[in-house]
């Protein structure tokens, strides 16, 4: 059986964070936002080295309701957990074994310690209610959604404003510094920036980005997400290990970081250590993959974006390494179902994959590729279907 995890209407997420908000704290909330979750369609692990990534934004959102309290204390509540959550903006200090704020509370006054950190303007506390319908864990950037569903709500109770590149530096921070997680900026960048129907072009040596129509409907195609449901965290292991890796290359390489490498082959002579000459392959491949695929995009060329997704994905298997057996049973299933090309998207190590698929056969793929995984014995993936969606931004 394929199980789908439909996005809200607008005006679903909006009554049931409003609901939760009213039963929790007993007040109607004064600010309502909401942010999306995003797709990479490629360019991974290429943010943290100065590359590009092509991020297009989900119509699946994380909704936040809120309101400014007298004091400085944050009281957190989600429609995905028990009970109220308490934290004293006066007690949030940067990441460590003793630091007091656990979970995802983390993101939300990360968010609020960033911002005063760097205006130096300070936060009042507030209560907040949160709801989502972006599947928590799969790589879809639920964490990233949750910051960009409140930064904006957070300005407007302090009277901050400031520009989006801020609002992303100051998730950015939440997640490095409160949270602990290690992560490159992609993802907030696309929460905070991607507009309907076009993939952002971010090149992460500035963070500026260029806009890249993305709609597949029109060639009757469509973007299938396949969540694997293999459990990922990058506050842990794997993702830091591969950062680490890459700042160790371009130390020896002798440059700021490897979106600087001009000369793949020079550069692999220069290492010794063949886990690291992987790595460095992967990111500079991956990188020139990346900007052919969105000259690809803009030409039209679908048929090329697919073969560029299948290289990248084996790209992230062999050299990178952090795809699992789920992943690459999504992306072989998928394309022994005709899918022009497939991959996993985000940090890898669990979460999704994506598809490009011919919209009569989206159904067929999703029941092919959920009967693979039950005959190897995964847990049973869940699937979406996506377009290009909208950024952040209040609800009204
Ligand atoms: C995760 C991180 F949060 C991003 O910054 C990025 O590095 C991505 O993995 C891999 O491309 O989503």
């Amino acid at each position: 059986m394929v199980v789908w995890r439909h996005a809200w209407q607008r005006d679903e997420g909006r009554e049931k964070v409003q609901d939760l908000f009213q039963q929790s704290f007993q007040e109607e909330p004064t600010l309502l936002w909401s942010a999306p979750g995003r797709v990479n369609l490629i360019g991974e692990h290429t943010d943290y080295n100065g590359g590009m990534a092509l991020p297009i934004a989900l119509p699946h959102r994380t909704y936040a309701a809120l309101r400014p309290r007298e004091d400085r204390i944050v009281r957190l509540v989600s429609a995905q957990e028990d009970g109220i959550r308490e934290v004293n903006l006066d007690e949030v200090d940067i990441h460590s074994s003793a630091h007091p704020v656990r979970g995802w509370p983390a993101y939300v006054v990360g968010v609020a310690w960033a911002m005063e950190k760097d205006t130096g303007i300070k936060v009042p506390g507030f209560d907040v209610a949160v709801d989502s319908c972006v599947p928590y864990g799969s790589g879809l950037s639920s964490s990233a959604a949750l910051e960009g569903a409140v930064v904006g709500a957070i300005m407007k109770m302090s009277n901050i404003e400031a520009p989006v590149e801020d609002m992303v530096s100051w998730c950015v921070r939440a997640e490095n510094d409160i949270a602990g997680a290690p992560t490159g900026g992609m993802d907030q960048s696309a929460v905070l920036r991607c507009q309907e129907g076009e993939a952002i072009a971010l090149d992460c040596q500035t963070f500026t980005t260029q806009a890249v129509p993305f709609d597949l409907g029109s060639r009757d195609l469509d973007l299938l997400v396949v969540d694997t449901r293999a459990e990922h965290s990058h506050a842990t292991g794997g993702y830091g290990q591969r950062r680490a890796s890459c700042e160790e290359a371009a130390d020896t390489l002798g440059v700021d970081n490897l979106a600087q490498v001009d000369d793949l082959d020079e550069a692999l002579g220069r290492l010794d250590d063949p886990t690291l000459k992987k790595r460095v392959r992967h990111v500079v491949t991956e990188i020139e993959r990346t900007k052919e695929a969105i000259a690809a995009l803009k030409n039209g060329d679908i048929e090329r974006v697919g073969c560029l997704f299948n290289s990248s994905h084996d790209s992230l298997r062999d050299d990178y390494e952090v795809t699992c057996p789920e992943l690459d049973t999504a992306q072989e299933v998928a394309l022994a179902q005709g899918a022009l090309g497939a991959r996993m998207t985000g940090g890898g190590f669990g979460g999704s994959a994506i598809a490009v698929v011919p919209s009569s056969s989206t159904q067929a793929v999703a029941e092919a590729i959920a009967e693979e995984f039950a005959r190897r014995g995964f847990v049973a993936p869940q699937f979406l279907a996506v377009h290009a969606a909208g950024a952040a931004g209040e609800e009204r």
